[in-house]
C-alpha cells in the first residue's frame, strides 16, 4: 500500500474556530471530526486524510494574525531586505498575505497580497496595499497575467500546507511567474516536527507537512526545482525553499538543498517506520503531560494556558485536558478573547502583564514563541513561576 496511516489524533474540533459560548460540540453536526495522518511512500508526502472546505475555514472570521509577535514581524522584515537585494523584484506576490506583517516592508507599487479571509485584507486594503481577498488559483492567475503579465518573485509562508489541491497551486504559480521568476515557500518543516515530537503541527489546517523530499518530488511536476534552502527557527523550525524552473539556468543550485535531502534520509524520512516510532512517542508524551497536570491539580497549584493556538487546540483535544487541569488561557489576539478554546470550554482571557503574578505554572501553548515569552514574563520566572511545556517532551522549562 502506497499511502499508510501512522498516527491517530482523535476527534478533534476545527482549530481556530474559537465558541463564543461553552458548548458540547458534535461529530452529527460535523462540529468534531477524526484527525487521522498518513505517509505516501511514493511521494514521501504526509498529510492529514480529512478536508474542510476551504471556505469553512479561511472566511471574514479568521482570527490569526502573523503581526501578533515581535518574532513573525522581525522574520519577515529580515526576509524582505533578503528579496530586495537577492531578486531586486519589480513585482511580488504574496500568497496568504494575513494582515500584512511581510508586505508592509515593501513599496505599495511593488507588491500584491493574496488574502481569501476578507477581515485580514482588509487591513492591508485599508494601509493602501493592492490585495485580493480571494483564493490562490487558476482563475486569479489568470487574472492577474491579464494585468500584470508576470511577476518576478511569488512568495507563501504558512499557507500552502492550509491548500489541498496542490496540482492548481503550482499551475497557477507557473502561469503567473516570470520565466527567470523565484518562488519561495515557507512552512513548517517536517523533520523538525518529528524530531521535536510536535504533534501538535498536525490540525484541520496543516493538510499537509512537507520535508525537502516531499518537495522536491512535487515540484518535478511541475518543471521547478529548488536552488536553495533555509532552515528556521519561526514556528517550530521551518523550511523556506527557493524554487525556479528547471529552465532558469541563471540561478545555481546551491549544496544546501542536498544536505537537507540527506540528512532527511539519515533521519529516516523515506521510512514508514520512522512515523510509527514517532507515534509510539506521541503517545507517551500524553502520558507525561497528564501525569504532570494531575500532579499540579492535587497540589492544589495554579496554572494557566499561554498562547491559545492552533496546536494547543490539538494537545488539549488529543489528551483529553479540560477545565479541571487547565482552568484558563490568555492569548494577546483580540478576535480570541472572551472566547473558549473549541471542544474544551476553556475560557481565554485577554493577556496583560501582571496576569502570571497569581499563577504558579503556565502551560506554554505557543511554545514556537518560548523565547519571547520567556524574556517577556522573566520577572514572574524570578519569583518562582514554571513554565511548562510539552516540545520536546513534557518538562518545565529551567
Ligand atoms: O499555520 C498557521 C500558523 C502560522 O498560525 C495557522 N494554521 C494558524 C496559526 O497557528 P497557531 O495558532 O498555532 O500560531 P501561533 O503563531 O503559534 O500562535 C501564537 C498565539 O499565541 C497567538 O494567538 C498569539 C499568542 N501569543 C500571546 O498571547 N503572547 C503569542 C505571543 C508571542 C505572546 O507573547
Amino acid at each position: 500500500m502506497t499511502i499508510k496511516k501512522f498516527l491517530k489524533l482523535g476527534l478533534q474540533p476545527l482549530a481556530n474556530q474559537y465558541q463564543k459560548k461553552q458548548i458540547r460540540l458534535s461529530v452529527k453536526k460535523g462540529q468534531l471530526y477524526n484527525l487521522n495522518i498518513f505517509f505516501n511512500s511514493k511521494s514521501k508526502l504526509v498529510s492529514i486524510s480529512k478536508r474542510i472546505p476551504s471556505e469553512k475555514m479561511f472566511n471574514s472570521k479568521y482570527p490569526y494574525r502573523s503581526s501578533m509577535s515581535k518574532t513573525m514581524r522581525a522574520s519577515f522584515k529580515d526576509l524582505s531586505k533578503k528579496i530586495k537585494r537577492r531578486f531586486k523584484p519589480n513585482l511580488l506576490l504574496e500568497i496568504g498575505s494575513n494582515d500584512g506583517a511581510l508586505i508592509k516592508n515593501f513599496d505599495k507599487e511593488k507588491i500584491i497580497g493574496v488574502e481569501p479571509c476578507k477581515n485580514l485584507a482588509k487591513i492591508t486594503k485599508n494601509d493602501g496595499y493592492l490585495t485580493y481577498d480571494k483564493y490562490w488559483n487558476f482563475d486569479l492567475a489568470k487574472k492577474l497575467k491579464k494585468k500584470f503579465k508576470s511577476v518576478d518573485v511569488i512568495y507563501s509562508a504558512n499557507t500552502l500546507t492550509h491548500i489541498s489541491n496542490l496540482t492548481d497551486v503550482f499551475q497557477s504559480i507557473k502561469y503567473l511567474l516570470s520565466e527567470q521568476g523565484t518562488v519561495i515557500i515557507e512552512d513548517p518543516s517536517l523533520l523538525e516536527c518529528i524530531k521535536k515530537n510536535s504533534y501538535d503541527q498536525f490540525y484541520n489546517e496543516h493538510i499537509y507537512l512537507f520535508s525537502g523530499l516531499a518537495m522536491k518530488n512535487l515540484l518535478r511536476r511541475f518543471d521547478f526545482e529548488i536552488f536553495d534552502l533555509e532552515n528556521l527557527s519561526t514556528h517550530g523550525g521551518s523550511l523556506r525553499y527557493y524554487i525556479k524552473r528547471k529552465s532558469n539556468k541563471k540561478q545555481k543550485v546551491t549544496n544546501k538543498v542536498d544536505s537537507q535531502i540527506k540528512e532527511e534520509i539519515r533521519f529516516g524520512l523515506h521510512k514508514y517506520n520512522t512515523y510509527k516510532r514517532f507515534s509510539f512517542n506521541v503517545s507517551e508524551s500524553k502520558k507525561k503531560l497528564l501525569q504532570i497536570l494531575n500532579k499540579i491539580k492535587k497540589d492544589k497549584k495554579k496554572i494557566i494556558g499561554y498562547g491559545a493556538t492552533a496546536k494547543a487546540v490539538t494537545v488539549l483535544n488529543y489528551c483529553d485536558i479540560n477545565k479541571d487541569l487547565i482552568p484558563i488561557f490568555t492569548d494577546t489576539t483580540p478576535e480570541k478573547i472572551n472566547n473558549y478554546i473549541p471542544g474544551r470550554n476553556i475560557k481565554i482571557s485577554k493577556y496583560n502583564k501582571n496576569i502570571l503574578k497569581n499563577y504558579d505554572y503556565a502551560f506554554l501553548g505557543a511554545w514556537n514563541f518560548k523565547k519571547e515569552i520567556i524574556q517577556k514574563e522573566k520577572k514572574f520566572i524570578k519569583k518562582g513561576l514554571k513554565f511548562l511545556t510539552h516540545v520536546p517532551y513534557p518538562k518545565f522549562i529551567k
